[in-house]
């Protein structure tokens, strides 16, 4: 598999060209290349390095709208081939999660939701907003397992500590475990508001919703 194609992929989030990603990743698919390598060594350097842009005032909002949609455009594409994996499986557990309130970053959480998917788990995606109360309703509602929250700002990942206060408060846990995510959360944060689990990435969250199920790796 040439590097050429996983530097298009970058390239493609960098413009901001939502059509030539899902072609990217359409090639990708044809040419049978590991989808999760596909985001992770092409498409999501090319979402840092926005990222890292935007940070430094070396790109704008526009630029960062953009590389979202081609993000999704990609992520669309790749989606089915992620899930592929978590067909004819037993169930492991059933999963709630959502991007906190006030935060409308998306793009990890599904990845996040495709791979539990795809690993096993019964998932219910709340999506993007998700204020603690419903989070916390859906999970006595449904009987999570696990409830996961994705926050990408700094000034949301308080929330994650609300919903985990608001499962205490309908006594859902400790059977309700909690997972938690996002580019500023760390095992630090994730100790202080007393979650369960940690992960810095999708792989690593499907391998700890496993460990809070008790399912050997
Ligand atoms: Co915004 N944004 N954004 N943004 N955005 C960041 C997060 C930022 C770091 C950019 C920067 O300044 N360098 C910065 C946050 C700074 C901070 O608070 N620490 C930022 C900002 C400031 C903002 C706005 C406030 C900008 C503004 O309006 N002035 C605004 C906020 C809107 C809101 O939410 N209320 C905003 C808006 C947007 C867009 C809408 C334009 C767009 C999102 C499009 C969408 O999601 N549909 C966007 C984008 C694209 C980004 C960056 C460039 C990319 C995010 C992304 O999709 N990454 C981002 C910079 C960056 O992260 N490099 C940035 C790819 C994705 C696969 O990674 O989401 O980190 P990520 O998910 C990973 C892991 O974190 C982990 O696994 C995933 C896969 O490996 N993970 C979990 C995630 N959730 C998990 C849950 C788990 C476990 C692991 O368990 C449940």
């Amino acid at each position: 598999m040439s590097q050429g194609l996983f530097d298009e992929m970058a390239q493609s989030i960098l413009d901001g060209e939502p059509d030539i990603a899902a072609a990217l990743a359409k090639r990708a698919v044809a040419e049978g290349v590991d989808p999760l390598d596909a985001v992770n060594r092409g498409f999501l350097i090319g979402v840092n390095r926005v990222g890292e842009m935007f940070g430094c005032g070396e790109a704008f909002l526009p630029d960062l709208v953009l590389a979202g949609e081609a993000m999704k455009a990609a992520v669309a594409v790749l989606d089915p081939e992620l899930a592929k994996g978590g067909r004819h499986r037993q169930t492991l557990g059933k999963v709630v999660i959502g991007t906190v309130q006030g935060d409308i970053h998306d793009i990890g959480k599904t990845l996040v939701a495709t791979l539990l998917a795809a690993g096993g788990f019964e998932v219910h995606d709340l999506g993007v907003d998700v204020s603690a109360e419903e989070c916390a309703k859906t999970a006595r509602q449904i009987g999570a397992d696990v409830v996961g929250l994705s926050a990408l700002l700094t000034a949301t990942m308080v929330y994650q500590k609300t919903v985990v206060e608001s499962l205490d408060n309908l006594g859902l846990r400790p059977k309700v475990k909690v997972l938690v995510g996002g580019a500023p959360v760390t095992r630090t944060w994730a100790e202080q508001i007393g979650a369960d689990g940690y992960s810095e990435d999708a792989i690593g969250a499907v391998a700890e919703a496993k460990r809070l199920m008790g399912v050997a790796l």
